[in-house]
């Protein structure tokens, strides 16, 4: 089995320990950070979610899943957020109020590090106050991330906090995650929404340039 496989299966095995093989003989063997997370990591849990929407998987199996993903992101992420640079604006990012997924987040931070921003992680399950204190201590772009669609409107909620706090035109709003869509941004006036990491960054940069 090739290593990109072997990552694949460790995550649907919930393997911890077989992904982290993996990781390290990929790398080793010269196959890209992008690669593990774009041809590895990444499907391997769309994997898991139709496995779940087929019922072969529960709760549980996709938190091990998770689990096992964020140990081999661990290892890559080093390599995705080389930088070293001035930072070129300031990211709060957080998933919205109710809402617990944080891998594609975390994700999107990680590659916001790379690209030069100072990012700050507001974690999961975010009260939309907690966007409004982050601009109030100079965050120039806030990402909003949810992955449910009943949680979809906390981004909503939250945009209307920033605006109730007179903070909205001193801060660019993009969101995503994998219910969203660019008709869901424009109804609730966010300044983007980006369907990946990479287009989440690069979105980012326009903003504030
Ligand atoms: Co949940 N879950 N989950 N889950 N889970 C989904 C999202 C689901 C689609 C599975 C399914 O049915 N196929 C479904 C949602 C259905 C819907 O709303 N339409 C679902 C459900 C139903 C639930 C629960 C309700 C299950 C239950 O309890 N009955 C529950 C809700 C808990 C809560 O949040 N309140 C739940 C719980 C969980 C776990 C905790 C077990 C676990 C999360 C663990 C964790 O994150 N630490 C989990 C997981 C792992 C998933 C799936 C399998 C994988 C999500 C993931 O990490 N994907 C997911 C199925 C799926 O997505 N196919 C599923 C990989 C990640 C890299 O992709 O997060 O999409 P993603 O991020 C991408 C883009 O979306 C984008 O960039 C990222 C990378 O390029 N992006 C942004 C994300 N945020 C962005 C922000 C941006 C821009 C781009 O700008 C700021």
């Amino acid at each position: 089995m090739n290593e990109l496989e072997s990552i694949k299966q460790g995550v649907l095995e919930g393997d911890m320990d077989k992904v982290k093989e993996g990781v390290q003989a990929a790398l080793a063997a010269g196959i890209s950070a992008t690669d593990i997370l774009q041809k590895g990591l990444i499907p391997a849990m769309h994997e898991v979610g139709r496995l779940f929407e087929e019922g072969e998987y529960f709760v549980p199996e996709m938190l091990i899943a998770a689990r096992a993903m964020k140990a081999g992101l661990e290892i890559i992420k080093p390599k995705l957020v080389e930088s070293g640079n001035e930072p070129i604006g300031k990211v709060a990012i957080g998933t919205v109020k109710g809402d617990l997924h944080d891998i594609g987040k975390n994700l999107v931070a990680m590659m916001m590090e790379g690209a030069g921003f100072e990012v700050i992680d507001l974690g999961t399950d975010v009260a939309p106050e907690k966007f409004v204190e982050a601009v109030k201590s100079g965050a120039n772009v806030i990402g909003l991330s949810a992955l449910l669609t009943t949680t979809m409107p906390s981004m909503d909620t939250t945009i209307r906090a920033i605006e109730a706090a007179g903070l909205r035109g001193q801060v660019k709003i993009i969101i995503g995650g994998a219910p969203v869509t660019r008709e869901y941004a424009d109804k609730i006036g966010a300044d983007g929404f980006a369907p990946d990491a990479s287009q989440a960054t690069t979105l980012a940069k326009s903003l504030v340039a």
